[in-house]
C-alpha cells in the first residue's frame, strides 16, 4: 500500500489529484482507514504490532502528502511569477480617449449661448403624453395638423415625443410669473416616422426656446435668432424668414440658413438654403391652457434642429453621418467645439 501511494503521489500533478489520493487512503472509506478499523478483529497480541505499523505508515504518508502539496503550490507560484513578470522598459499602451459627439458639441454651444442670455435649460423626457406633445400645443385629437408629424405611439395616450415643444406647457405650468418673464431652452431627442434621407432622420434633435412675459414681440424673436446664428456661424451665412403655419403659434414662420458662404453679390440661384427652425408668437390658446392671460402676457417660441445647424457649421451634406457611428467620421470633430 505504502509503495503504491508513494508512486501515485510522484505521478500526480495537481492539488486535486493529491486530494483524491488522500481521500482514497485516509478518508472514511480509505484503504488505511479500513486497516485501522479492522484492528479490533485481530487477535489481541497482534493488535499493538499491526497498529503501530499502520500508524507509522499513516504518519509517513501524511507527511509525504503535505510535502507534495507544498511543492505543487510552489511550482504554481513560480509559474505565475514567471508569467506575470513586467518588463518596465516596454513602451506604454496608448489609451484612446473618447470625445464628445459632434451633435453634443453643437447642443452645448447652443445651450451656452442661451445661458449667457439669461435662459434656463430644462430637459424633458423622450416618452411623453399625448396631452403635452399635442393637446396642450393646441392640437386636440383629430386635428388635421397632427399629420405634420407622423408619430410613434406606445399606447393611445403615450408616445415618443415628436417635438421638444412638449416642454412648453410644462415650463409654463412650473414658472412663477410674479418673479419675472419665463425664458427657457429645452434640448433633446425627438422621434418621427419620417423616411430617412440627406436632411431627415427618424430620430433627431431639437432645441426648444420659449419666452413669455409682458410686451414680448416678434422683433424680440428675430433678434434672439439673429444673435444665436451670428454667434454659432459667424458672418457669411445668409438667413431668411418665411411665413409658415404651426397650430401653437400665430403668426408662424420658418427660418432657412444658407449652406454656403454668401454676400450681397451672390446671385439668388446660387444660395443653397436649408430649413433650420420653426418659430412664432405663442398662440393665445396655448397661453390660456396654461392659465396665463393673453391680454397681459405674450411670448415667442422656436424649435430648431441642431443636426442641421451642425451640417451647416461643419459642411456635412448628409444627416445620416451623425447616426452611423463611423469613427473615421466622428474623429474629425474630436478637436472642435
Ligand atoms: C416643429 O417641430 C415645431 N415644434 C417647431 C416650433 C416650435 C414652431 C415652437 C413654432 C414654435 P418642424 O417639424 O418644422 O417644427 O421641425 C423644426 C425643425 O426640426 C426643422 O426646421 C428642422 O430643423 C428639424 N427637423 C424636423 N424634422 C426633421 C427630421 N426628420 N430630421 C432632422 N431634422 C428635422
Amino acid at each position: 500500500l505504502q509503495e503504491r501511494v508513494v508512486q501515485q503521489l510522484s505521478l500526480s500533478k495537481t492539488d486535486d489529484a493529491v486530494e483524491d489520493i488522500r481521500v482514497h487512503l485516509l478518508g472514511k472509506k480509505g484503504d488505511l482507514t479500513k486497516i485501522l478499523k479492522g484492528l479490533k478483529d485481530l487477535a489481541p497480541d497482534q493488535r499493538p504490532l499491526v497498529g503501530q505499523l499502520a500508524n507509522e505508515i499513516r504518519h509517513n504518508l501524511e507527511e509525504q502528502i503535505e510535502d507534495k502539496r507544498a511543492r505543487l503550490a510552489k511550482a504554481l507560484l513560480d509559474r505565475q511569477l514567471a508569467a506575470e513578470q513586467i518588463d518596465v522598459t516596454l513602451p506604454g499602451k496608448t489609451v484612446t480617449i473618447g470625445t464628445k459627439h459632434v451633435l453634443q458639441q453643437i447642443q452645448d454651444q447652443i445651450e451656452d449661448h442661451f445661458i449667457s442670455q439669461g435662459f434656463q435649460v430644462m430637459y424633458g423626457t423622450e416618452v411623453e403624453t399625448d396631452e403635452f406633445n399635442f393637446a396642450r400645443m393646441n392640437l386636440p385629437k383629430d386635428h388635421p395638423a397632427r399629420d405634420m408629424q407622423d408619430t410613434f405611439y406606445l399606447t393611445p395616450n403615450i408616445l415618443l415625443r415628436t417635438q421638444t415643444s412638449a416642454m412648453q406647457a410644462r415650463a409654463m405650468d412650473r414658472h412663477d410669473f410674479a418673479t419675472g418673464p419665463l425664458k427657457m431652452v429645452s434640448p433633446g431627442k425627438v422621434y418621427r416616422r419620417d423616411n430617412d434621407d440627406a436632411t431627415h432622420s427618424h430620430q433627431f434633435h431639437q432645441v426648444e426656446g420659449l419666452v413669455v412675459g409682458k410686451g414680448i414681440t416678434l422683433a424680440d424673436l428675430k433678434g434672439t435668432l439673429q444673435a444665436l446664428t451670428d454667434e454659432l456661424f459667424g458672418k457669411g451665412h445668409a438667413m431668411r424668414f418665411r411665413q409658415s403655419y404651426f397650430p401653437f403659434t400665430e403668426p408662424s414662420l420658418e427660418v432657412d440658413i444658407s449652406w454656403n458662404i454668401v454676400d450681397d453679390q451672390t446671385p439668388a440661384e446660387d444660395i443653397r438654403w436649408i430649413e433650420v427652425l420653426g418659430a412664432g408668437m405663442v398662440h393665445p390658446n396655448v397661453l390660456k391652457m396654461a392659465h396665463i392671460d393673453p391680454e397681459e402676457y405674450t411670448g415667442f417660441a422656436f424649435g430648431l434642429g441642431p443636426d442641421r445647424f451642425a451640417m451647416i457649421k461643419y459642411g456635412i451634406d448628409d444627416i445620416r453621418n451623425f447616426y452611423l457611428d463611423d469613427l473615421r467620421f466622428l474623429k474629425q470633430f474630436s478637436q472642435v467645439g
